[in-house]
Protein backbone atom coordinates (compact mmCIF):
# COMPACT_ATOMS: atom_id res chain seq x y z
CA UNK A 1 0.00 0.00 0.00
CA UNK A 2 2.53 2.09 0.82
CA UNK A 3 4.02 1.54 -2.66
CA UNK A 4 1.09 2.37 -4.38
CA UNK A 5 0.85 5.89 -2.90
CA UNK A 6 3.93 6.66 -4.12
CA UNK A 7 3.14 5.56 -7.62
CA UNK A 8 -0.07 7.40 -7.76
CA UNK A 9 1.33 9.88 -9.84
CA UNK A 10 1.59 8.45 -13.06
CA UNK A 11 -1.83 6.45 -12.77
CA UNK A 12 -4.43 8.78 -14.53
CA UNK A 13 -1.95 10.81 -17.17
CA UNK A 14 -4.83 9.90 -19.50
CA UNK A 15 -7.28 12.32 -17.32
CA UNK A 16 -4.90 14.40 -16.62
CA UNK A 17 -4.89 15.57 -20.22
CA UNK A 18 -8.50 17.07 -19.54
CA UNK A 19 -7.71 20.78 -17.64
CA UNK A 20 -9.68 22.09 -15.10
CA UNK A 21 -10.71 25.70 -15.37
CA UNK A 22 -9.16 28.06 -13.08
CA UNK A 23 -9.71 27.13 -9.38
CA UNK A 24 -11.27 23.89 -10.71
CA UNK A 25 -9.33 20.15 -10.94
CA UNK A 26 -9.11 18.35 -13.47
CA UNK A 27 -10.74 14.60 -13.26
CA UNK A 28 -7.38 12.83 -12.97
CA UNK A 29 -5.89 15.04 -10.16
CA UNK A 30 -9.38 14.20 -8.40
CA UNK A 31 -9.39 10.92 -8.92
CA UNK A 32 -5.82 10.59 -7.71
CA UNK A 33 -6.82 12.32 -4.19
CA UNK A 34 -9.69 9.92 -4.05
CA UNK A 35 -7.35 6.68 -4.14
CA UNK A 36 -4.85 8.22 -2.12
CA UNK A 37 -7.79 8.60 0.11
CA UNK A 38 -8.58 4.61 0.08
CA UNK A 39 -5.45 3.88 0.28
CA UNK A 40 -4.52 6.12 3.63
CA UNK A 41 -7.64 4.20 5.11
CA UNK A 42 -6.83 0.84 4.09
CA UNK A 43 -3.23 1.46 5.36
CA UNK A 44 -4.71 2.81 8.72
CA UNK A 45 -6.80 -0.32 9.03
CA UNK A 46 -4.07 -2.89 8.28
CA UNK A 47 -1.94 -1.02 10.68
CA UNK A 48 -4.31 -1.19 13.43
CA UNK A 49 -4.90 -5.24 12.49
CA UNK A 50 -1.08 -5.38 12.76
CA UNK A 51 -1.02 -4.08 16.34
CA UNK A 52 -3.69 -6.65 16.80
CA UNK A 53 -1.82 -9.83 15.63
CA UNK A 54 1.36 -8.07 17.67
CA UNK A 55 -0.56 -8.40 20.80
CA UNK A 56 -2.06 -11.75 20.45
CA UNK A 57 1.60 -13.42 19.67
CA UNK A 58 3.15 -11.33 22.56
CA UNK A 59 0.54 -13.27 24.35
CA UNK A 60 1.30 -16.55 22.87
CA UNK A 61 4.76 -16.32 23.10
CA UNK A 62 4.73 -15.44 27.15
CA UNK A 63 2.26 -18.38 27.88
CA UNK A 64 4.92 -20.80 25.84
CA UNK A 65 8.40 -19.24 27.83
CA UNK A 66 9.55 -22.63 29.86
CA UNK A 67 9.47 -24.23 25.86
CA UNK A 68 12.65 -24.20 24.00
CA UNK A 69 11.39 -22.29 20.79
CA UNK A 70 13.23 -22.98 17.28
CA UNK A 71 12.57 -20.47 14.57
CA UNK A 72 13.28 -20.85 10.89
CA UNK A 73 15.03 -18.08 8.74
CA UNK A 74 16.50 -17.92 5.38
CA UNK A 75 16.20 -16.34 2.61
CA UNK A 76 12.46 -16.50 0.80
CA UNK A 77 12.12 -19.45 -1.15
CA UNK A 78 14.68 -21.60 0.43
CA UNK A 79 12.61 -24.36 1.34
CA UNK A 80 11.30 -22.84 5.30
CA UNK A 81 7.91 -23.92 5.45
CA UNK A 82 8.64 -27.10 3.43
CA UNK A 83 11.12 -27.81 6.25
CA UNK A 84 8.76 -27.01 8.80
CA UNK A 85 6.18 -29.20 7.10
CA UNK A 86 8.24 -32.65 6.80
CA UNK A 87 9.59 -31.61 10.79
CA UNK A 88 6.16 -31.60 12.25
CA UNK A 89 4.41 -33.29 9.87
CA UNK A 90 2.19 -30.33 9.01
CA UNK A 91 0.48 -28.80 6.05
CA UNK A 92 1.47 -25.44 5.51
CA UNK A 93 1.86 -22.98 2.64
CA UNK A 94 4.34 -23.83 0.24
CA UNK A 95 5.10 -22.16 -3.16
CA UNK A 96 8.04 -21.31 -5.67
CA UNK A 97 7.04 -17.82 -5.78
CA UNK A 98 8.31 -15.05 -3.26
CA UNK A 99 6.59 -14.47 0.29
CA UNK A 100 4.77 -17.48 -0.10
CA UNK A 101 4.67 -17.27 4.33
CA UNK A 102 3.29 -13.98 5.41
CA UNK A 103 3.20 -14.51 8.93
CA UNK A 104 4.52 -16.53 11.82
CA UNK A 105 3.10 -20.28 12.33
CA UNK A 106 4.30 -22.21 15.36
CA UNK A 107 3.67 -26.14 15.65
CA UNK A 108 5.04 -27.88 18.42
CA UNK A 109 7.37 -31.08 18.27
CA UNK A 110 8.04 -33.87 20.87
CA UNK A 111 11.61 -34.92 19.76
CA UNK A 112 13.35 -38.74 20.41
CA UNK A 113 14.59 -37.26 23.92
CA UNK A 114 10.69 -36.54 24.78
CA UNK A 115 11.06 -33.10 25.24
CA UNK A 116 8.47 -30.62 23.81
CA UNK A 117 9.98 -27.67 21.77
CA UNK A 118 8.02 -25.32 19.70
CA UNK A 119 9.06 -24.56 15.70
CA UNK A 120 7.57 -20.91 14.06
CA UNK A 121 7.75 -20.60 10.43
CA UNK A 122 8.87 -16.72 9.33
CA UNK A 123 8.62 -14.51 6.10
CA UNK A 124 11.97 -15.06 4.21
CA UNK A 125 14.60 -12.37 3.90
CA UNK A 126 15.60 -10.54 1.08
CA UNK A 127 18.49 -7.69 -0.05
CA UNK A 128 17.57 -4.93 1.57
CA UNK A 129 14.07 -4.96 3.30
CA UNK A 130 12.85 -1.57 3.07
CA UNK A 131 12.51 -0.24 6.70
CA UNK A 132 8.67 0.12 6.52
CA UNK A 133 8.12 -3.59 5.67
CA UNK A 134 11.00 -4.38 8.58
CA UNK A 135 7.54 -2.23 10.78
CA UNK A 136 4.98 -4.57 9.16
CA UNK A 137 6.74 -7.53 10.14
CA UNK A 138 7.74 -7.13 13.49
CA UNK A 139 5.73 -9.40 14.99
CA UNK A 140 6.96 -12.01 12.74
CA UNK A 141 11.03 -10.65 13.67
CA UNK A 142 10.20 -10.32 17.16
CA UNK A 143 9.58 -14.20 17.26
CA UNK A 144 13.12 -14.49 15.96
CA UNK A 145 14.66 -12.47 18.06
CA UNK A 146 13.16 -14.46 20.98
CA UNK A 147 13.89 -17.72 20.01
CA UNK A 148 16.61 -19.79 21.65
CA UNK A 149 17.68 -21.82 18.58
CA UNK A 150 17.42 -20.30 14.86
CA UNK A 151 17.49 -22.45 11.78
CA UNK A 152 18.85 -20.55 9.02
CA UNK A 153 17.46 -22.66 5.70
CA UNK A 154 19.91 -22.27 3.06
CA UNK A 155 19.35 -23.65 -0.56
CA UNK A 156 22.29 -25.17 -1.89
CA UNK A 157 20.86 -25.43 -5.04
CA UNK A 158 20.90 -21.64 -5.51
CA UNK A 159 24.22 -20.31 -7.26
CA UNK A 160 23.87 -17.51 -5.05
CA UNK A 161 23.66 -18.98 -1.89
CA UNK A 162 26.66 -17.24 -0.50
CA UNK A 163 25.35 -13.64 -0.97
CA UNK A 164 21.97 -14.99 0.20
CA UNK A 165 23.22 -16.49 3.37
CA UNK A 166 25.34 -12.87 3.82
CA UNK A 167 21.68 -11.08 3.11
CA UNK A 168 19.95 -13.27 5.70
CA UNK A 169 23.11 -12.49 8.75
CA UNK A 170 22.78 -9.21 7.56
CA UNK A 171 19.15 -8.78 8.76
CA UNK A 172 19.65 -10.77 11.59
CA UNK A 173 22.09 -8.74 12.84
CA UNK A 174 20.00 -5.49 11.84
CA UNK A 175 17.01 -6.74 13.88
CA UNK A 176 19.46 -7.99 16.68
CA UNK A 177 18.39 -11.78 16.43
CA UNK A 178 22.14 -12.44 15.79
CA UNK A 179 23.41 -12.91 19.20
CA UNK A 180 21.11 -16.24 19.20
CA UNK A 181 22.63 -20.33 18.63
CA UNK A 182 22.20 -20.49 14.87
CA UNK A 183 22.47 -23.96 13.11
CA UNK A 184 22.56 -23.70 9.13
CA UNK A 185 20.24 -26.21 7.59
CA UNK A 186 21.42 -27.04 3.65
CA UNK A 187 18.14 -27.74 1.90
CA UNK A 188 17.22 -29.28 -1.73
CA UNK A 189 20.51 -31.69 -2.29
CA UNK A 190 18.30 -33.50 -4.25
CA UNK A 191 18.43 -30.69 -6.90
CA UNK A 192 21.96 -30.95 -7.12
CA UNK A 193 23.75 -33.78 -9.21
CA UNK A 194 25.70 -35.98 -7.15
CA UNK A 195 29.33 -35.03 -7.71
CA UNK A 196 28.59 -31.56 -7.61
CA UNK A 197 26.66 -32.22 -4.02
CA UNK A 198 29.58 -33.88 -2.78
CA UNK A 199 31.91 -30.91 -3.81
CA UNK A 200 29.52 -28.59 -2.26
CA UNK A 201 29.30 -30.65 0.59
CA UNK A 202 33.06 -31.15 1.35
CA UNK A 203 33.94 -27.36 0.79
CA UNK A 204 31.11 -26.79 3.90
CA UNK A 205 31.73 -28.63 5.86
CA UNK A 206 34.92 -26.87 6.57
CA UNK A 207 32.93 -24.03 7.76
CA UNK A 208 29.78 -26.23 9.69
CA UNK A 209 30.67 -29.06 10.60
CA UNK A 210 27.64 -29.83 12.08
CA UNK A 211 25.44 -28.82 9.65
CA UNK A 212 22.32 -31.17 8.24
CA UNK A 213 21.92 -31.28 4.33
CA UNK A 214 18.97 -32.54 3.94
CA UNK A 215 15.72 -32.83 1.20
CA UNK A 216 12.76 -31.08 2.49
CA UNK A 217 11.26 -32.84 -0.74
CA UNK A 218 12.47 -36.40 -0.49
CA UNK A 219 13.21 -35.93 3.74
CA UNK A 220 16.89 -37.49 2.96
CA UNK A 221 18.87 -36.78 6.25
CA UNK A 222 16.14 -35.44 8.30
CA UNK A 223 16.88 -36.73 11.30
CA UNK A 224 19.85 -35.10 11.12
CA UNK A 225 18.11 -31.91 11.82
CA UNK A 226 16.37 -32.80 14.60
CA UNK A 227 19.71 -35.02 16.11
CA UNK A 228 21.62 -30.83 15.67
CA UNK A 229 18.74 -29.18 17.29
CA UNK A 230 18.56 -32.16 20.75
CA UNK A 231 21.95 -31.61 21.00
CA UNK A 232 21.70 -27.37 20.79
CA UNK A 233 19.06 -28.11 23.03
CA UNK A 234 20.82 -29.95 25.87
CA UNK A 235 24.03 -27.36 25.84
CA UNK A 236 21.36 -24.20 25.83
CA UNK A 237 21.29 -21.88 28.27
CA UNK A 238 18.30 -20.08 30.32
CA UNK A 239 18.86 -16.12 30.77
CA UNK A 240 16.86 -15.14 34.25
CA UNK A 241 16.85 -13.10 36.83
CA UNK A 242 16.65 -13.87 40.35
CA UNK A 243 15.50 -12.59 43.70
CA UNK A 244 16.99 -14.74 46.39
CA UNK A 245 16.71 -14.31 50.27
CA UNK A 246 20.09 -14.04 52.47
CA UNK A 247 19.31 -16.77 53.41
CA UNK A 248 19.44 -19.38 51.18
CA UNK A 249 23.13 -19.60 51.22
CA UNK A 250 23.60 -22.81 49.83
CA UNK A 251 21.26 -21.80 46.83
CA UNK A 252 23.13 -19.01 46.12
CA UNK A 253 26.66 -20.72 46.39
CA UNK A 254 25.73 -23.02 43.93
CA UNK A 255 24.31 -20.19 41.33
CA UNK A 256 28.02 -19.07 41.78
CA UNK A 257 30.01 -22.09 40.70
CA UNK A 258 27.35 -23.40 37.98
CA UNK A 259 26.34 -20.62 36.31
CA UNK A 260 27.65 -17.45 34.63
CA UNK A 261 26.70 -14.05 36.79
CA UNK A 262 26.12 -11.52 34.37
CA UNK A 263 24.63 -8.59 36.95
CA UNK A 264 24.56 -8.90 41.16
CA UNK A 265 22.86 -6.30 43.58
CA UNK A 266 23.40 -6.91 47.51
CA UNK A 267 20.05 -5.71 49.41
CA UNK A 268 19.65 -5.31 53.05
CA UNK A 269 17.81 -8.91 53.06
CA UNK A 270 18.31 -10.53 49.22
CA UNK A 271 20.11 -11.00 46.30
CA UNK A 272 19.23 -10.19 42.73
CA UNK A 273 21.03 -11.59 40.21
CA UNK A 274 20.84 -12.14 36.27
CA UNK A 275 22.26 -15.31 35.26
CA UNK A 276 22.90 -17.77 32.44
CA UNK A 277 22.87 -21.52 33.68
CA UNK A 278 22.92 -24.68 31.55
CA UNK A 279 19.38 -25.89 31.07
CA UNK A 280 19.87 -28.87 32.14
CA UNK A 281 20.96 -27.47 35.83
CA UNK A 282 17.82 -25.76 35.24
CA UNK A 283 15.42 -28.12 35.41
CA UNK A 284 17.59 -29.82 37.83
CA UNK A 285 16.41 -27.48 40.30
CA UNK A 286 13.71 -26.12 38.88
CA UNK A 287 11.24 -25.74 41.86
CA UNK A 288 13.86 -23.47 43.68
CA UNK A 289 14.59 -21.36 40.41
CA UNK A 290 10.60 -21.00 40.15
CA UNK A 291 10.48 -19.69 43.72
CA UNK A 292 12.81 -17.11 43.61
CA UNK A 293 12.58 -16.10 39.45
CA UNK A 294 11.33 -12.16 38.61
CA UNK A 295 10.08 -12.27 35.26
CA UNK A 296 9.91 -9.52 32.98
CA UNK A 297 11.71 -7.08 34.79
CA UNK A 298 15.46 -6.30 34.68
CA UNK A 299 18.31 -5.46 36.94
CA UNK A 300 19.45 -2.57 35.78
CA UNK A 301 16.84 -0.18 33.83
CA UNK A 302 17.25 -0.56 30.40
CA UNK A 303 17.48 2.13 27.97
CA UNK A 304 14.42 2.63 26.06
CA UNK A 305 13.95 0.93 23.10
CA UNK A 306 14.68 3.10 19.90
CA UNK A 307 11.69 3.12 17.55
N1 LIG B 1 13.50 -29.94 -5.03
C1 LIG B 1 13.26 -29.43 -3.84
N2 LIG B 1 12.38 -28.44 -3.70
C2 LIG B 1 12.14 -27.95 -2.47
C3 LIG B 1 12.81 -28.45 -1.32
N3 LIG B 1 12.36 -27.74 -0.25
C4 LIG B 1 11.48 -26.86 -0.72
N4 LIG B 1 11.32 -26.98 -2.05
C5 LIG B 1 10.45 -26.19 -2.94
O1 LIG B 1 10.90 -24.84 -2.93
C6 LIG B 1 9.79 -23.94 -3.02
C7 LIG B 1 9.81 -22.97 -1.87
O2 LIG B 1 9.55 -23.67 -0.67
P1 LIG B 1 8.90 -22.97 0.60
O3 LIG B 1 8.93 -23.98 1.69
O4 LIG B 1 7.63 -22.31 0.28
O5 LIG B 1 10.03 -21.85 0.85
P2 LIG B 1 10.05 -20.73 1.99
O6 LIG B 1 11.47 -20.57 2.39
O7 LIG B 1 9.07 -21.04 3.05
O8 LIG B 1 9.62 -19.46 1.14
P3 LIG B 1 8.96 -18.08 1.65
O9 LIG B 1 7.84 -18.42 2.57
O10 LIG B 1 8.53 -17.47 0.38
O11 LIG B 1 10.06 -17.33 2.30
C8 LIG B 1 8.54 -24.84 -3.06
O12 LIG B 1 8.17 -25.01 -4.40
C9 LIG B 1 9.01 -26.14 -2.46
O13 LIG B 1 8.29 -27.25 -2.92
C10 LIG B 1 13.75 -29.51 -1.50
O14 LIG B 1 14.39 -30.02 -0.58
N5 LIG B 1 13.93 -29.95 -2.77
MG1 LIG C 1 7.42 -20.05 3.67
Amino acid sequence: MQYNLSRLKGRWTHLSRIEGGIGFRGPGEKQIEIDRRRINDRITHLKSKLEGIEQISKTKRKSRKDIFSVSLVGYTNAGKSTVLNRLTSSHLYTADQLFATLETITRSKTLETKERIVISDTIGFIRKIPPYLIASFHATLQEVIEADLLLHVVDISHHKLFEYMDTVSQTLKEIQADHQEMILVFNKIDLLPRNQYMFMKKKLRIDYPDSPFVSARTGENFDDIENAISKKLAHSKKNIILKIPNQEQKFISYLFDNAEIIEKRYNNDSVRLRIKIPLQKYKQNYILFRKYEIRNKSVAKRKPKRK
